[in-house]
């Protein structure tokens, strides 16, 4: 008989225990004295060390898109482990790298049919910039070095990524290691004018006017790529204004700029569709993922990139390396078989489509929040949203801090995302679920 969640059983830490593990993103001192401890999960649920049960509202960090636990991964890792423990990728290959590399192909968007495996969100982010540096060089434009992200936007923690991240926090550590040459775009976020928006707001297009300005300040000859969250995650669930991604392509394809779609949260379904680019009907020069890849079982990223910039880099002398990068666990392959039993799962059950059916009675459930004390706006798309606060007075981010902390308490997992809550439940959520995560929020809200 196999287990059942129930009879798995964690020892709780001491102080002590606690100590040696710094952990990420994380206040240690304050975590170390009261601990949340996760010990097993199952389908849209974890388990706490002290036996209780929690609802998973946010996909773990955003990627266990097709909730916890599932069999069919487990059992292709295990397989995968018994057969082909590691295999390296340079110079070499194993069948599953291929195989997953055109899976991905085949929902990703036409054109973008060359697939660069990386281990995380930020390695894919480092990956692209890289990627859109050298092609530009390739295609006799060396003088595009410039890079040019977005305020609020967040693209992982490697150096390339915090300096293209427009988070002030992650910047401000590190400004001498900042890759010099990087402009900013403003962000969309418009409480004023969009507030309260379902889906996309309708204010803000001409923001990726900006782009615009930016040519004329350095000149088109002197940029090299862009590169955006189709929908900001991190920050708090900014949705694009309609018009505001179809702007911003016909500005880079009019300048020669790539355009880079930072998916790592939005793709795998999380909108609706496999990629937030079909999604929107953009489609961007170079796309990131992680996360939902693996369904969050076994890290792994992917950049994609369109043909052409694929056949530039096919240029080179023959037996010559074209691009001079990659990493250990490149297409490891048990990253690979988690990656095909995740994306097996996504097609045969259909979630992509669930999710975008879900949405209206998401976007309904989430906005009865409206009207709550100290709710400034909400904002959902697809199976994301975000519930902002006005802050308290003197103590920014307190607010969505104590949300978690209380939700959790009443066996609910939601994310703090500055003085907001971000929600992105396991695209399998049943409605009884969606009312249990709201109704555990209003009272949470409540209580501030
Ligand atoms: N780009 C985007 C758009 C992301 O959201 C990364 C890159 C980096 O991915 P890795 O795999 O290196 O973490 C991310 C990651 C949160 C939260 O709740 C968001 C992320 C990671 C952890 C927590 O805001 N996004
Ligand atoms: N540091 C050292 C000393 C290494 O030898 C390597 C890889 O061989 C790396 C860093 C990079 O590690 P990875 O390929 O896992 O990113």
């Amino acid at each position: 008989m196999t287990a059942r969640p129930e009879d798995f059983t964690a020892r709780a830490l001491s102080r002590e225990e606690l100590e040696a593990f710094w952990m990420p993103f994380t206040a240690n001192r304050q975590f170390k004295d009261q601990p949340r401890l996760l010990s097993h999960a199952r389908g849209m649920h974890f388990w706490t060390t002290d036996g209780r049960q929690i609802l998973d509202g946010t996909s773990g960090l955003w990627c266990v898109n097709a909730g916890h636990g599932r069999r069919e991964i487990s059992q292709a890792v295990a397989r995968q482990l018994e057969t082909l423990d590691f295999a390296p990728t340079f110079q070499m290959g194993h069948p599953g790298g291929f195989d997953l590399a055109n899976r991905l192909q085949r929902i990703a968007p036409p054109g973008l049919d060359h697939v660069f495996f990386t281990n995380s969100g930020s390695e894919s982010v480092d990956t692209a910039l890289k990627i859109a540096l050298q092609y530009q060089r390739l295609k006799g434009e060396a003088t595009r070095t410039r890079l040019i992200g977005r305020e609020r936007g967040y693209h992982g923690v490697n150096l390339g990524g915090t300096s293209l991240g427009g988070m002030v926090g992650n910047r401000k550590a590190w400004g001498s290691a900042m890759i010099p040459g990087i402009d900013h775009l403003p962000h969309t976020h418009n409480l004023a004018k969009n507030a309260f928006s379902k889906g996309q707001p309708e204010h803000g297009a001409e923001l990726a006017n900006a782009l615009e300005s930016l040519v004329a300040l350095h000149d088109a000859s002197s940029i090299a790529a862009v590169i955006v969250e189709p929908i900001a995650g991190s920050t708090g669930v900014l949705v694009p204004p309609r018009g505001y991604l179809q702007r911003l392509r016909e500005l880079c394809t009019k300048h020669g700029i790539l355009l880079i779609f930072d998916e790592v949260i939005t793709g795998f379904g999380r909108t609706g569709s496999a990629f937030a680019a079909q999604e929107f009907g953009v489609t961007p020069d170079i796309i990131t993922c992680a996360k939902g890849l693996t369904n969050g079982s076994v890290p792994m990223g992917a950049v994609l990139v369109k043909k052409e910039i694929y056949e530039a880099f096919m240029t080179a002398p023959q037996g010559a390396i074209e691009l001079f990068h990659g990493y250990t666990y490149s297409a490891h392959p048990v990253a690979c078989a988690a990656g095909l039993a995740t994306l097996d799962i996504y097609e045969r059950e259909g979630l992509f489509q669930r999710a975008k059916e879900l949405a209206p009675a998401w976007a309904d459930a989430v906005h009865s929040l409206k009207g709550l004390p100290g709710v400034v706006d909400i904002r959902s798309y697809g199976l994301v949203a975000c519930i902002e606060y006005e802050p308290l007075a003197g103590a920014p981010g307190r607010r969505g801090f104590e949300v978690f902390r209380r939700c959790f308490e009443e066996g609910c997992l939601v994310r703090g995302a500055a003085d907001g809550t971000a929600l992105s439940p396991p695209l399998v959520i049943e409605t009884v679920q969606i009312e249990q995560l709201v109704d555990t929020l209003r009272r949470a809200i409540r209580a501030q």
